[in-house]
């Protein structure tokens, strides 16, 4: 389907993490000419602005979460600019902001998707699996938990923004690069039926038949909804985020997954989170993040194409 315009919503917070500085991503990504690279793709691109909201109070967890409230408040901002983008036939596209954020945009993105009659496919592509629990949660940032809210494992402020419970069904989403996983996690994983292409999964099968698999059942009728931790990328590559993890995707492997995910002609909505400027060598980064969000919209090195 053609896109008719892409909304930039920016989330400036970093209510989810214990590492401060993603609240800056934001703003990096328009240093680094994110509205302009997409205009190079023949987009039209609307600005939207940040949303406003709590600052980070900068408490330890309670009950097992860090900023609850606060990153309660920020998802439901979040869910209703995604929703309003999706629902003006737009495409929109989340400007993090810290992982937590994603439980707004993609349980707005399942709703958008039950009300049209369209499948939902989501690619979560980062190096941690974010299913933690308050009960199992090593740090109790929410960050490190937007997977198991939005398959129903949290707390009612984090799981019923949107009109179903759960707000999505574990077998829609494909995780992609995974490297880091706590133990009581990994259990959570196999409880809740997650499809994880780890990274032992591309070292054996390579990034090519890894994306073939992810993206099996994407079809004509599908809603693909990339969820993009920059820490999916080797922190070598990618030192701006918070939580960088070592032996993630190069470069050329992340272009491949980015191409790939474009050639489908699928994708509808879009979340970049994590980085964090704070963290960052002069913006390269956010720079690294842009040049394949332009791969992601069909910019191709391929002489044939
Ligand atoms: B991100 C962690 F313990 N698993 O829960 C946790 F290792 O959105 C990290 O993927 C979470 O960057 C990382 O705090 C969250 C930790
Ligand atoms: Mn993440
Ligand atoms: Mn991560
Ligand atoms: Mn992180």
């Amino acid at each position: 389907m053609a896109i008719t315009q892409v909304d930039l919503i920016g989330a400036p917070t970093d209510v989810g993490a214990s590492i401060r500085g993603a609240s800056m991503g934001p703003e990096a990504l328009r240093v680094a000419s994110l509205p302009l690279a997409l205009e190079r793709q023949g987009l039209r691109v609307a600005d939207a602005g940040n949303l406003a909201g709590p600052t980070n109070p900068w408490h330890p967890p309670r009950d097992g979460f860090r900023h609850l409230e606060e990153v309660a408040h920020w998802n439901r901002s979040v869910h209703e600019a995604v929703l309003g983008s999706l629902q003006a036939g737009h495409f929109p596209i989340l400007m993090g902001g810290d992982h937590c954020l994603a439980i707004g945009s993609v349980s707005a993105v399942a709703q958008y998707c039950r009300a049209v009659g369209r499948k939902l496919v989501v690619l979560w592509l980062d190096a941690h699996a974010d299913a933690n629990t308050h009960d199992i949660t090593p740090t109790g940032n929410i960050h490190g938990m937007p997977v198991a809210c939005l398959c129903g494992q949290g707390p009612d402020a984090l799981t019923r923004l949107s009109d179903t419970y759960p707000a999505v069904d574990a077998k829609a989403i494909r995780q992609v690069g995974i490297r880091s996983v706590d133990a009581e996690e990994k259990r959570q994983l196999r409880a809740l039926g997650l499809r994880v292409f780890d990274m032992r999964h591309i070292d054996e099968n390579g990034m090519r038949l890894t994306m073939e698999q992810a993206l099996a059942e994407v079809d004509a009728d599908t809603h693909l909804h990339v969820s993009f931790d920059a820490d999916f990328l080797d922190s070598v590559v990618a030192p701006g985020v918070g939580t960088p993890v070592l032996g993630g995707p190069t470069y050329r492997e992340a272009q491949l997954c980015m191409e790939m995910i474009a050639d489908t002609g699928q994708l509808a909505s879009l979340d970049l989170m994590e980085l964090n400027p704070a963290c960052d060598v002069r913006n390269q980064t956010a720079e690294v993040v842009v040049d394949l969000v332009e791969s992601l919209f069909g910019k191709s090195t391929l002489i044939r194409k």
